[in-house]
């Protein structure tokens, strides 16, 4: 049995990399909702080609989701670096919408805000320091691949597969192209063979950093729907409101003006931040419509 890992994807075919040779291949009947990350059982047809014939069973997926699909991004991640910058448009909402996905799917996440030379940076540091850092107890590093101030990042790769995650422009392939240095030439290698001279992937892309460390860059997001999560789960992706699950008097509770909503006296007593409130409300909100969940 032959097995290899699913390192990019395009369109229809997908590139897998078997004992660190890359083969291009197609699937094997219909299926073909694999994703960056996976681990597939392959037949190699030649020394260019080969079949995915199988997934095994993967440890969670990245992917969002809104009322209609869900898009898949990558596998098997063990850590995911939500990486923010003060410009060009900051966007907290996606930023919570991050946090409350990877406590959904177990996976750790770091906060890697970019761009730490830019003089406006440093009270946007601070502000995303005081409320997650230290209220909220995230990880939180501060860099800048201008500045080649990247060690923070470095020995947090190791022994994992990580996936870079964050809106378009903030430094994800900046960040990739640091670590792995021929990224760049990776990618376009690659992907020529595939697409003709079209040299953007639309999709996740997985490099090796070493042995045991994996770095996936995927093109910026601008949405993160949150569709599949289920509204009683809500409250356990809020660290700052351990202990008021379930404790609401009604049980779909929106948090609005609901009699003996524990969720609202909490806010009163400045146990969740304003904005962060205001967030957990519309993902309720959102959560509610779509009925039930869709996988
Ligand atoms: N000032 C500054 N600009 C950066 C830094 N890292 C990346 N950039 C710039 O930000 C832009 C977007 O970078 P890119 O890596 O393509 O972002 P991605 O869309 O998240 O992959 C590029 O113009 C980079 O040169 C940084 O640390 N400081
Ligand atoms: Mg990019
Ligand atoms: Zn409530």
């Amino acid at each position: 049995m032959t097995i290899g890992k699913v390192i990019t994807s395009f369109g229809r075919s997908f590139i897998v990399d078997v004992n660190s040779t890359t083969y291009e291949a197609v699937t094997k009947g219909k299926k073909n909702d694999f994703v960056v990350g996976d681990i597939v059982e392959v037949h190699i047809i030649n020394n260019e080609q080969a079949q995915i014939l199988k997934l095994l069973e993967r440890n969670n997926l990245v992917f969002r989701s809104n009322q209609h699909r869900m898009k898949i991004i990558a596998s098997n991640i063990t850590q995911l670096l939500i990486v923010i910058a003060v410009k060009p448009n900051f966007n907290i909402n996606f930023l919570n919408r991050c946090l409350v996905f990877a406590h959904s799917q177990n996976i750790t996440p770091v906060i890697v805000i970019n761009k730490n030379d830019l003089q406006e940076s440093s009270e946007f540091i601070s502000s995303i320091q005081k409320l997650y850092q230290d209220k909220l107890h995230y990880r939180v590093l501060s860099i800048s691949t201008l500045n080649h101030d990247i060690t923070k990042l470095t020995p947090l790769l190791d022994n994992n597969q990580s996936l870079l995650i964050g809106q378009s422009g903030v430094g994800k392939s900046s960040i990739t192209n640091y670590i792995i240095p021929n990224a760049n030439t990776l990618t376009n290698t690659i992907t020529k063979s595939e697409t003709s001279g079209k040299h953007t992937t639309t999709h996740a892309s997985l490099y090796n950093i070493n042995h045991n460390s994996v770095l996936i860059d995927c093109p910026g997001l601008h949405e993160f729907g949150l569709s599949h999560i289920l509204v009683p789960d809500i409250i356990n992706y809020f660290p700052e409101l351990n202990g008021l699950q379930n404790t609401c008097k009604f049980r779909d509770c929106k948090h609005n003006q609901e009699p003996g909503c524990t969720i609202l006296k909490a806010l009163q007593e400045n146990m969740i931040d304003k904005e962060r409130f205001k967030f957990l409300q519309q993902i309720t909100l959102e959560c509610n419509q779509k009925g039930k969940h869709l996988y």
